[in-house]
Formats: structure tokens, C-alpha cells, sequence
């Protein structure tokens, strides 16, 4: 999406499930506007925020005009087959992004075309590289053929529907996923409690939640280091997006089990109230 919105809007990483929301991402021209909807990837849940998750990505299903499904060189249809049987009985047009095709070669490609093809004989099938931005113009093209015609959603100057403090806090947690191992990244959760900003200036405290005590400990690092470089890297992130200066303060709290807790999903929102 960062790509074809050309706005880096959804964190990345190399990590499975990096993205929990569903994020959009506005391209608007004169004559018309693309919302793109990230959503998270396709799992089976096994505790509640993933099902928060699957929600997120179901709710695109129904709502969209066109379905891009994105996968990769690596994967292959039956890795998601409860959610491919979805796929298929749609309505609206599907394309299936294949992505990374900077990792293989002409002949595995073809034959994974033909793989997904056979999958889902209604869907238009595009290899793409995000990386080298090779054929990202084809799917824009396609999508603005294939959009129907209809009356912008959004303000023409907007690019997403989340607000500043979502950004800071998904730059924080991308700095997790990127500096801690195992189960930390998925036991986080960033919540922004003060953005002010000021001329020059925005002045922002965060609280990072962990599950337990002794992730609070990992977190901190020895005398304090390893946040340091998480603060570090997020407020040299968020001078960018922002554009200005950031004054950035970090806590870490313990929320016990707040993965599970249906009352904590609600309050870090990701579900409905
Ligand atoms: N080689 C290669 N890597 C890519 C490409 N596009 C994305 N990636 C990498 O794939 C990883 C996962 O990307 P992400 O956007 O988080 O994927 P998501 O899990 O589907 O949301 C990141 O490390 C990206 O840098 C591509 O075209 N080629
Ligand atoms: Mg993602």
C-alpha cells in the first residue's frame, strides 16, 4: 500500500504480523480518489487480538470495490484456504498481487501464476515487485479502470482516515518489532498519552504495555539502553513524518494479559465500542 499510495503510511517489517489495523490510504488526483484499506494478514487466531485482526480483514470483504489480495513468491494458496474460498465468492473484481518477484526466477513464477490461476479462475493474477516498484503503475491502471464511478468519501486533502497520534504510536511499535525477538513484539502495545504540538515543536509521551513483569525488564534493557535506541530511532522517524522537532518520552507499564482481555481490545482499539 505504501507503495501505491506512495506515502509510507503502514509500518513494515520482516515480521509476520506487523500490521493489527485496518489503515487507509488515500491517492487523490483531479479526477478521482483510490482509498486503499491495509488490513492485517490472514491467520487463524489463537487469542482474542488476533481475532480483532481477522475482523479487520473480513470487514475489508465486504466493503471494498475491488479486492487486492497480496501475496508473495513464497507462499502458495493453501496457506490461507478458509480465506481464498472467501476470496472466490466474491462479487466485486479480484487481483492477486504476487509480490517479490525480485527473490525468483521466470519459471517458478509462471508455474505460480498457474497455481493461483487455477485457485481463483476470476481474478486477474499480476506479479509485482513492491521493492523495485516493477509493475505498481499496471495495478494502479487496472484499479482505476476497474473503480466504479462515484462521488469522493473522503476530503480531497486527506491521506488517511487514522489520526496523528495512530502514526506515532505504530512508529514505536515498529522500532519493537525490529529490535526485540520472540514473543515481545506481540505483547506490546503503544499508547500515545500526550501530543501537543507547538510552533516548532511536538511534545509527545508514550506508554508502552507489555504482558508481564519480565518483559518490562527486556524492554528497558540493561541500565536503560535497549529503550533508548527504540526512543532513539522512533523520534528520529517521527521528525520526519511530522516534519518538526519531537520531544519524545517513553514509559513502560504492565497490563497483564491484555491480548485477551476483551476490555483492554476495546480501550487500545481494536474493536468497536
Ligand atoms: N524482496 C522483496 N521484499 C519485499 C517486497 N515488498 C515487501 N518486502 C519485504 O517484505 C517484508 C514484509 O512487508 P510488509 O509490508 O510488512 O508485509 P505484510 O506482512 O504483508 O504487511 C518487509 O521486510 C518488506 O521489506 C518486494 O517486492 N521484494
Ligand atoms: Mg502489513
Amino acid at each position: 500500500m505504501n507503495v501505491l499510495v506512495g506515502e509510507r503510511i503502514s509500518i513494515a517489517t520482516f515480521k509476520a504480523q506487523t500490521t493489527r489495523h485496518r489503515i487507509m490510504g488515500i491517492c487523490n488526483t483531479d479526477d478521482m480518489q483510490i482509498v486503499f484499506s491495509d488490513t492485517p494478514g490472514v491467520l487463524k487466531p489463537n487469542y482474542k487480538l488476533q481475532e480483532s485482526m481477522l475482523n479487520f480483514s473480513n470487514s475489508a470483504l465486504t466493503d471494498a470495490d475491488i479486492l487486492l489480495y497480496v501475496t508473495d513468491v513464497i507462499e502458495t494458496p493453501d496457506k490461507n484456504s478458509d480465506f481464498i474460498e472467501k476470496v472466490c465468492r466474491q462479487i466485486v473484481p479480484v487481483l492477486v498481487l504476487i509480490n517479490k518477484i525480485d527473490l525468483t526466477n521466470q519459471d517458478k513464477l509462471t508455474e505460480l501464476v498457474e497455481t493461483w490461476q487455477k485457485q481463483l479462475p476470476l481474478a486477474e493474477i499480476i506479479p509485482i515487485s513492491a521493492t523495485n516498484k516493477f509493475n505498481v503503475d499496471y495495478v494502479l491502471k487496472r484499479v482505476k479502470e476497474l473503480l466504479p464511478d462515484s462521488p469522493p468519501y473522503f476530503d480531497k486533502s486527506q491521506w488517511t482516515d487514522k489520526p496523528a497520534r495512530f502514526f506515532v504510536s505504530e512508529i514505536i511499535r515498529e522500532k519493537i518489532l525490529l529490535y526485540y525477538d520472540k514473543e515481545i513484539p506481540y505483547s506490546v502495545e503503544v499508547m500515545v498519552e500526550q501530543f501537543k504540538e507547538e510552533t516548532k515543536i511536538i511534545r509527545i509521551s508514550a506508554i508502552i504495555y507489555v504482558e508481564r513483569e519480565s518483559q518490562r525488564g527486556i524492554i528497558i534493557g540493561k541500565e536503560g539502553k535497549a529503550l533508548k535506541k527504540v526512543a532513539t530511532e522512533a523520534r528520529r522517524d517521527l521528525e520526519r513524518f511530522f516534519g518538526k522537532s519531537i520531544y519524545l518520552e517513553t514509559f513502560v507499564k504492565v497490563d497483564k494479559d491484555w491480548r485477551s482481555s476483551e476490555k483492554e481490545l476495546r480501550n487500545f482499539g481494536y474493536q468497536p465500542d
